[in-house]
């Protein structure tokens, strides 16, 4: 079996990917390990930055998120019990976009029908080789022949692998959050950062009715373990502050997530691309991963429509080069973000007093502030990253 461009993995990127390449007439197929309906009922990410948003009207693909989600241009950080407000969208004049991953996932599964893309789902990749023509192999054991594999499966997909001489770097902090979906509507119009003692907690937005919650948990905590009242008594306790705390709530999901980012270098072996989580890992601090996904995605397929349209492969040959320049200020802003968020209850008084002084300088304004907010919402395109329009459906 032969497919012009395979991709592995049907998240944000293979999906932004498959799209793109289906619209302007280049033949690609998606293959998929779960179902349908567990791709689309897959709930993460909420925030898309403004250069994310903006990519995805520019494809005609925002929609979904124009109409359904809603716009949120500050975020809150509270600490014994003082509320501390950043209006970044008054310091830099943009808004992030709060549309929740499985809404914008589904969106990419109907437009990608609808442009009569291939999709494969249940279809799991057992092996990626690299090569002048590299071959996708199905767990079924039949290989697929392509001239390019984007490997968008995810942090433990199988692509990673076929890049050989990549080297991972990357940190694990030792720490994790119990995150959680709950009937429980937003107390705010903004994300609220809890900087407690005993625990960081976090209130994220994604519906009238059901709002993300995260809790710092003891390492190797088990979600199981967390009953609904505990639960709801810490994010009550460390979200407390001047009489606003969440509303309990049906919790509808858990789960633990051990804090670690890390990256590959480079991103490509040949014709094998690493494009989203495949490539690089962001701990949820400052809601990068997904919009670095969509980024990776736009930028390879821009590569990609160069060498078939004009046969220039430039853009393809600094792909790894260009993301990764985008890449690590972002790592690096999730990475400042998060040891502001973390308390460290060992570390006793020093870090607390690094965490005074983190946000005492945020909340100051001035140019600090400024490149915080520019870094939240999200720089604005760059020449590099920046894609040419789609070319119309088929
Ligand atoms: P995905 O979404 O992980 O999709 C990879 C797909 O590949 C499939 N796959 C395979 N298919 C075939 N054969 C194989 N061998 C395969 N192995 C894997 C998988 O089934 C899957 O469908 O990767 P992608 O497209 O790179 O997208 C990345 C984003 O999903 C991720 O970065 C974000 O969800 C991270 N993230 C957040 N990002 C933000 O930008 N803003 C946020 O607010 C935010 N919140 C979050 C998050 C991630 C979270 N978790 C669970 C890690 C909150 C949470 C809780």
């Amino acid at each position: 079996m032969n497919v012009t461009v395979g991709i592995v993995g049907a998240g944000p990127a293979g999906l932004l990917a498959a799209n793109l390449l289906t619209r302007a007439g280049i033949e690609c197929a998606v293959f998929e390990r779960l179902s349908e309906e567990a791709v689309r009922a897959r709930t993460r990410a909420g925030l898309l930055e403004a250069r994310t948003a903006s990519l995805l009207e520019r494809h005609g693909l925002g929609n979904g998120m124009r109409s359904k989600g809603t716009r949120c241009g500050a975020c809150e950080f509270r600490r014994d019990g003082t509320r501390h407000v950043f209006d970044y969208a008054a310091l830099v004049g943009i808004h992030h976009h709060v549309y929740p991953q499985q809404m914008l996932v589904g969106d990419l599964i109907d437009a990608l029908r609808t442009a009569a893309g291939d999709l494969r789902f249940l279809c799991p990749v057992r092996d990626v080789r690299s090569g002048a023509s590299p071959e996708i192999v199905l767990e079924e054991g039949a290989a697929v022949r392509c001239d390019f594999v984007l490997g968008c499966d995810g942090f433990h997909g199988v692509t990673r692998a076929a890049l050989k001489g990549a080297s991972c770097a990357g940190r694990d902090f030792g720490a994790e959050w119990l995150a959680l979906l709950a009937e429980s509507p937003p107390s705010s119009d903004h994300t609220i950062y809890g900087l407690h003692r005993e625990g960081f907690a976090g209130h994220m937005l994604r519906s009238a009715t059901v709002s993300r919650f995260y809790l710092q948990v003891e390492p190797d905590s088990r979600a199981e373990d967390w009953s609904d009242d505990r639960v709801w008594d810490l994010l009550r306790q460390r979200l407390r502050a001047d009489g606003h705390a969440p509303a309990p709530g049906r919790i509808l999901e858990r789960s633990t997530l051990q804090l670690h980012s890390y990256v590959t270098e480079p991103m490509q072996n040949g014709a094998v691309f690493l494009a989203g989580d495949a490539a690089h890992i962001v701990t949820p601090a400052g809601g990068k991963g997904m919009n670095l996904a969509l980024q990776d995605a736009d930028a390879l397929v821009c590569g990609l429509l160069d060498h078939y349209r004009s046969g220039d492969d430039r853009r393809l040959a600094e792909y790894s080069t260009t993301r990764l320049a985008a890449i690590w200020p972002m790592v690096e802003f999730s990475h400042w973000l998060l040891e502001l968020l973390l308390a460290r209850p060992g570390e006793g008084r020093f870090r607390e007093g690094l965490r005074e002084a983190r946000l005492a300088r945020l909340m100051a304004g001035g140019a600090f502030a400024h490149e915080f907010a520019v870094n939240f919402v999200g720089p604005p395109a760059s020449g590099a990253d920046a894609s040419s329009p789609a070319a119309p459906p088929r």
